[in-house]
């Protein structure tokens, strides 16, 4: 059984957040710790914990984050310059917030994808 987070309260609009889209299937918000001048977290309305969980009815669904990034990096004014659109899943992924959501990272180049150890 999933159990809800944080993020169902700002889709619900409960608690507050930077809503910047919405529409009947995503969310999009931005991150209260951002790691880039832009970072906006884009997320189902439906609670799916990890990218584990996934289903193909979800299909639609998340590839509608992919259609809300692409029309909010143009709003931001990233698009041209580029940006990095990234998903944490469990532990070894550094997932903190179990309602799966898409990062879109821009504003400044962003060096490579991994920290080197
Ligand atoms: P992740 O590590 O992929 O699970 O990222 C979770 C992100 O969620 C992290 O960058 C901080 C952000 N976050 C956590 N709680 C809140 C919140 O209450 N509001 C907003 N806007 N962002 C949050």
């Amino acid at each position: 059984m999933a159990v809800e987070t944080i993020f169902s309260k700002i889709i619900r609009k409960e608690i507050p957040a930077d809503i910047v889209y919405q529409d009947e299937l995503v969310t999009a918000f931005r991150d209260i710790n951002p790691q880039a001048p832009t970072h906006i977290l884009i997320i189902p309305n439906k609670l799916i914990p990890t990218a584990n969980d996934v289903t193909e009815a979800d299909e639609t669904t998340l590839g509608r984050l992919f259609t809300v990034a692409a029309r909010i990096a143009k709003e931001e004014g990233i698009a041209e310059d580029g940006y990095r659109l990234m998903m944490n899943c469990n532990r070894h992924g550094g997932q903190e917030v179990y309602h799966i959501h898409m990062h879109l990272l821009g504003g400044r180049p962003l060096g490579p994808m991994l920290l080197r150890q």
